[in-house]
């Protein structure tokens, strides 16, 4: 078996809370390899950090080049680097080897303590930002990479904006260090901001959770997850760390390091099953707006959604927080896959959810007598409603078109449509298992062409 590898550069804690331990265990509890390159020695228990003993520059070099010589090495973390002429090394280093480079840029350790020499702030903004895919600073880290105080989300984003124009593809400025009771990240990629919430745990005083959390996306990036899911993920993770994190001395409490996503989670947190409909939504998704062809997108764009198990509510649900609609030459995603993002193909997979529970997945073509063809000349089972026959207290159309052409047919349909109403447009709408099942079903009507 071919291992996953990734590498960590940073100082030794020697509690194990931080730093390259943290770092190794977090790729661990990912199945990945993790090597690691030292750049200082600390002096440190959970209470003080009480001396940083630097190693010598060139030293770290040669430990860096004799390690890639020998391993292939694509994904690096950088934590606790201390002095400017490190960040220089790694800079240059990332640029020969063209390494996807997570810098966590710690600045500051939780108990106050500071974590570099001067001019180190300055180094990483000059050399390492340029040749950095993702930067993950917290509050005070953004702050000073920004020279700007953060009070606000919307400094926040500012501060992400500002950061990202230094040269770094993604920038995710972590919202634990500020006083709310919710720890509000922020991702930013250039294009779109997603805040990510999840309930401050007041009892810990947690060490380490950045470079876990760092660690973490590193791993997962590894493992080829893309960078928006990996922040997602490794949030979760974190969180559930911290929550199960355990006292070891007299000082802060340390994160249990494991591969767990919380069971017993708040209501924003993802489990696995909602890992598993994200990532499952998200592979197909692609697959499917690659074949599609733009007869087949509504005016009002399309969107597909997929539930959960015994989904309930549309918070069960996940879809585009946007739409699939037409660029000029092909189907073209807006907006993220989110759950509760869609009350309108929530409101059909429920519905049909309620009678037909292993149907958990939709998805809206448009409707054109040519379409309609093409879906009739399938074994496919078809179904409709009529939008004047809506009695008028009902509070979701959909639900009830639903619910209605499912009554009119003997088994499930696997399509739905309708031929719309005044300021309505017509649609179809294609049932199915899973995602794989939609696209399964979507090339078949396509090859009726
Ligand atoms: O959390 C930042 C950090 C990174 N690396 C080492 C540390 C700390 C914080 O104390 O000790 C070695």
């Amino acid at each position: 078996m071919k291992p996953t590898i990734a590498m960590t550069i940073g100082g030794s804690d020697p509690s194990a809370g931080a730093g390259i331990q943290a770092d190794l265990k977090a790729f661990t509890a990912l199945d990945v390899h993790g090597v690691s390159i030292l750049t200082c020695i600390t002096v440190q228990n959970t209470q003080t950090v009480k001396k940083i003993i630097p190693l010598p520059p060139g030293d770290i070099k040669q430990q860096i080049d004799h390690i890639v010589e020998d391993i292939p090495i694509h994904f690096v973390k950088t934590g606790l680097l201390y002095q400017p002429e490190i960040a220089r090394i790694i800079a240059a280093e990332a640029k020969k080897h063209k390494w996807t480079l997570v810098v966590d840029p710690v600045l500051v350790a939780t108990s106050g303590d500071t974590l570099s020499t001067t001019n180190l702030t300055e180094e990483i903004k000059n050399t390492l930002l340029p040749v950095s895919t993702i930067i993950t600073p917290n509050i005070p880290e953004a702050e000073a990479l920004t020279n700007s105080s953060i009070n606000s989300t919307d400094d926040m984003k500012n501060a992400a904006k500002k950061i990202h124009t230094m040269g770094a593809k993604y920038v995710i400025i972590k919202g634990g260090h500020q006083k709310e009771k919710q720890a509000n990240d922020l991702y930013y990629d250039g294009e779109q901001f997603i805040f990510r919430s999840l309930p401050r745990i007041p009892q810990k005083k947690a060490h380490g959770s950045g470079c876990t959390f760092s660690a973490l996306l590193t791993g997962l990036l590894s493992k080829e997850y893309d960078v928006e899911f990996s922040f997602i993920l490794a949030k979760a993770m974190v969180w559930n760390m911290i929550n199960t994190g355990y006292h070891l001395g007299k000082g802060s409490d340390v994160l249990q390091i494991t591969s767990k996503i919380a069971n017993n989670a708040p209501y924003s947190l993802p489990t696995s099953d909602h890992v598993d409909v994200w990532m499952t939504l998200s592979r197909f998704l692609q697959d499917i707006l690659d074949m599609l062809p733009l007869s087949f997108i509504p005016e009002v764009g399309m969107n597909i959604g997929y539930a959960l198990q015994h989904a309930k509510s549309k918070e069960d649900i996940c879809a585009l927080n946007g739409r699939i609609i037409r660029s000029t030459t092909k189907a073209q995603r807006c907006g993220t896959l989110q759950f509760g993002s869609s009350k309108h193909i929530a409101s059909i997979i429920l519905a049909v959810m309620k009678t037909n529970p292993d149907i958990r997945c939709a998805m809206n073509i448009k409707y054109s007598p040519k379409n309609l063809s093409l879906c009739e000349q399938t074994s496919y089972r078809i179904s409709s409603f009529d939008r004047t026959y809506e009695p008028k207290d009902v509070s979701s159309t959909m639900e009830w078109g639903t619910k209605t052409a499912i009554e009119q047919s003997e088994t499930c349909p696997d399509i739905i449509y309708d031929k719309g109403g005044i300021g309505k447009e017509p649609m179809i709408r294609i049932l199915g298992k899973n995602p794989e099942d939609i696209y399964t079903k979507l090339i078949c009507i396509l090859k009726q062409h």
